[in-house]
């Protein structure tokens, strides 16, 4: 028996497979030439290098998200085919876990800190639940105590060969708000999730904030409908179209978006005794092929059509140095000075506007920390109001003493991580959208000046001229200006009071909570002082990023023009009589560049 979808998977997945091969022995080509050419280590070279990395080390991070106990965890198991996710009927998962393909089953736990990474290696999937659980699970490693980063399986199984990345996450809504708060840090780092949700219980208000809050920080989201097994199907129908509701009405998403239903634990049950009747009525397979493969593909062929593009480009620059080598031999030399002298003129008028470029960026720098402070300052007030608030609580106790003050403290530890890490998880992504959008006319006008002294070689020696389709804003994409890092929250140990004990009850109050919040302010100051660092830090590497990109690029646009007629031109005086021998080799290389050239064309589509 033939099963279609499992037919229309494979031959897309060749397909993929070809394309992305297609590209590759495409750019060794292109390297193999540009080596014969005596180029191996030149600008050229070493971006159809980092092309190639790219092709080879994209991933797709598809995150599973959801209030707690909603089966996330089931649901990557299921996924895989095997038990390898700590799942249980308590609040579980603690720390996002990232499962990426490996040709053997392990998993690597990192931590923050000097503590050195552990490894396990092992054929037997329980063996490995149970390492993961030691660390992934609130039960074992409450608040996350022991310090864990971050947490990685590698697995064998199909779905991931292409370079998905799934990523079980804690569950929010549960009495562990630390949980969702780390959940909530984590979103900008995913390209796609799937939401999941079940009848039982049915939606709460803590999830649909999540979602909403989700849907801000993710594009590409996917909804699962989860435990339909204990759904009557006439049910399923009315649970089904009520969550549809609810998701237009309060979440403002299309209600003609797909919805899956899915049994998640039957699902598993069939992968692991290969049943494919129970398979088909879990929906897990259609979850698979819907969403997984199809978000994959999409992934993959944006991402090649994208390298090709910029292959072709990077091509297209050495052609044109050779095109204009060639028009140096050709030219009379008197006429060629003249020109010469007249492409070094608009050269340096690049190089003035380079100048006041970087003037109009600076100033955009300053605005972007004068943004930062004014962020900081709020975020003082912010964390005052509700920090205070904890603190006034747990100090509203009937009477003053030590115990009192330690469960103050003990509030005041709990809140303070989770508040500013998840306020660093904001920051960062404005501060994200804020530098893309100050950086694209920047970048807009960076790609004129480049193209002015291209377009000026390619008229004043009668060259032909291609105009570059990619501009470095998509490079910036994949490789982000940004970088997350986890909130390590300071937390000065609150020294204990030893005065308390001497004063009457109402004074020994009041100074406690003088001094309380005293400590409390100091704190914030720090953490908040913290996070203003983080973030200067990377707007500083951001700006810093953009002003060298674009210096390289320009070096790179003069020597394969300007470069190129002065070194035609060095060899033609010195070796005039090897001149129609040059002529003919160079010759030979545009055809072959040019062939490349449009090999790339075709698979940019
Ligand atoms: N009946 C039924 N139970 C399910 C299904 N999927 C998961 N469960 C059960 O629901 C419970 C919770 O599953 P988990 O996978 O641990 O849930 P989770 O969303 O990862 O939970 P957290 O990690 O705490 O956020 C477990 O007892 C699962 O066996 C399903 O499709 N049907
Ligand atoms: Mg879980």
């Amino acid at each position: 028996m033939t099963d279609p979808d499992r037919e229309d998977r494979m031959t897309r997945g060749k397909t993929a497979q070809r394309d992305s091969s297609g590209l590759e022995e495409l750019l060794q080509r292109a390297l193999n030439l540009l080596t014969a050419m005596g180029g191996e280590s030149s600008a050229p070279a070493l971006n159809l290098l980092s092309i190639r990395d790219r092709l080879v080390t994209e991933s797709f991070h598809l995150a599973v998200l959801g209030q707690f106990k909603r089966g996330k965890s089931t649901l990557l198991n299921a996924l895989l085919g095997q038990e390898i996710l700590p799942t249980s009927v308590v609040p579980l998962t603690a720390i996002p876990t990232f499962v990426r393909w490996g040709s053997s089953l392990r998993a690597r736990i990192v931590f923050t800190g000097d503590r050195p990474v552990q490894e396990y290696e092992s054929t037997d999937g329980k063996d490995l639940t149970g390492f993961l659980s030691r660390f992934v699970t609130e039960e074992d490693n409450p608040q996350n105590s022991l310090g864990v980063l971050q947490a990685e399986v590698f697995h064998p199984a199909d779905i991931l060969a292409r370079g998905l990345v799934l990523i079980d996450t804690p569950g929010i809504g549960s009495t562990y708000q630390h949980n969702t708060e780390t959940t909530l840090n984590f979103l900008p780092q995913c390209d796609a999730a799937l939401f999941l949700v079940s009848a039982d219980p049915p939606v709460t208000e803590v999830e649909l904030a999540f979602l909403k809050e989700v849907k801000r920080k993710i594009a590409r989201l996917f909804f699962i409908f989860n435990k339909v097994d204990y759904l009557r199907d006439a049910d399923r129908e009315k649970a089904l179209a009520f969550f549809r509701g609810i998701l237009e009405t309060e979440v403002r998403i299309d209600g003609k978006i797909p919805i899956f239903p899915l049994s998640a634990r039957d699902g598993l049950e069939a992968r692991l005794n290969g049943d494919e009747k129970l398979l088909a009525g879990s929906g897990l397979a259609k979850v698979q092929h819907h969403l997984v493969d199809f978000l994959m593909n999409q992934k993959s062929k944006v991402l090649r059509g994208a390298l090709a593009r910029k292959a072709e480009d990077v091509i297209a620059q050495v052609r044109m140095g050779e095109d204009l080598k060639v028009r140096s031999l050709q030219m009379p030399l008197e006429n060629l000075e003249e020109r010469l002298g007249v492409l070094e003129n608009k050269i340096g008028e690049a190089g003035r506007q380079r100048i006041t470029a970087e003037d109009l960026l600076r100033g955009d720098r300053k605005r972007a920390l004068a943004m930062l402070e004014r962020q900081s300052e709020k975020l003082r007030g912010k964390a005052g109001d509700y920090l205070g608030n904890i603190v006034s609580a747990a100090l509203s106790g009937s009477t003053g003493g030590s115990s009192l003050e330690r469960s103050a403290r003990r509030a005041l530890s709990e809140a303070i991580p989770g508040f500013f890490e998840h306020e660093l998880g904001d920051l960062s992504a404005e501060f994200d959208r804020h530098v893309t959008e100050v950086l694209r006319p920047h970048q807009r006008r960076a790609d004129d000046l480049i193209e002015k002294v291209r377009k000026a070689a390619a008229e004043l020696f009668d060259v032909p001229y291609h105009a570059p389709e990619s501009s470095e804003v998509f490079e910036t994409t994949s490789q982000p200006y940004w970088v997350t890092h986890k909130w390590n929250a300071s937390l000065n140990p609150v020294p204990a009071g030893l005065l308390d004990w001497l004063l009457p009850g109402s004074i020994k109050r009041s100074v406690l909570v003088k001094r309380f919040m005293r400590q409390m302010d100091d704190l914030i100051l720090h953490n908040v002082e913290n996070l203003r660092w983080a973030t200067l830090q990377n707007l500083d590497r951001a700006f810093r990023l953009f002003t060298t990109s674009l210096d390289e690029r320009l070096q790179e646009t003069i020597a394969a023009t300007q470069g190129a007629v002065k070194a035609a031109m060095a060899r033609r005086r010195e070796h005039a009589e090897r001149t129609a021998d040059d002529l003919a080799a160079i010759l030979t290389r545009v055809e072959e560049l040019e062939e490349v050239m449009s090999g790339f064309g075709e698979l940019a589509g």
